[in-house]
């Protein structure tokens, strides 16, 4: 069974005017699809065929630069996609509230961090807030198509947020302001699904 393109939750035009429909449709239909085919092409004939992702991603050979790239690629936006929602945006409640509180403060300390995380990654990446064994939460980035769950990245946790700071992910819309983007990203966030997220990983 290979790897299939998921289907966004949404229609491309849903998430405007945070993000346009144009860049939802290449990011979506040209650059994860283009991550999933990668990936199916990559882990064929190896040993890692037929496995499930989130084991090639936890057992990676860091050296292995096209399932790295591709796998991260089709997990990363898997989620990315799963974690937005034209409904979204308000705080979190409930136990993740608590344990962002706890971390950063209040609400608006975790977006400070989280933004700056994101503002200051240089090139290409991601910023993520993760879940680490016995619920606490942090703040980290990656470069590239890596990834939390990847060893050695230097994150750690489980990722229940992540955003996807690469020129592809808002150029059309945003050119160079990458912090405008950065802050739109906030009215988007489907905090119902970061805290299923929080919850099976604590
Ligand atoms: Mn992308």
């Amino acid at each position: 069974m290979s790897f299939q393109l998921p289907k966004l939750p949404y229609a491309y035009d849903a998430l405007e005017p945070h993000i346009d429909a144009r860049t939802m449709e290449i990011h979506h239909s040209k650059h994860h699809n283009g991550y999933t085919t990668n990936l199916n092409n990559a882990v064929a004939g190896t040993d890692l065929e037929g496995k499930p992702i989130l084991d090639i991603l936890e057992n990676l050979d860091m050296s292995n630069m096209a399932v790295r790239n591709n796998g991260g690629g089709f997990y990363n936006h898997d989620l990315f996609w799963k974690i937005m929602s034209p409904e979204g945006g308000g705080a979190p409640t409930g136990e993740l509230a608590a344990a962002i509180n706890e971390e950063f403060g209040s609400y608006e300390g975790f977006k400070d961090v989280f933004s700056k995380a994101a503002a200051t990654r240089f090139g290409s990446g991601w910023a993520w807030l993760c879940v680490h064994k016995g619920g606490k939460v942090k703040v980290c980035s990656t470069p590239n198509q890596d990834n939390p769950i990847m060893p050695g990245t230097g994150c750690g946790g489980f990722p229940i947020l992540g955003l996807d700071v690469w020129e592809h992910a808002y150029y059309l819309h945003y050119q160079n302001r990458r912090p405008d983007y950065i802050s739109s990203f906030f009215n988007l966030i489907n905090w119902d699904e970061v805290s299923k997220g929080y919850s099976a990983n604590k």
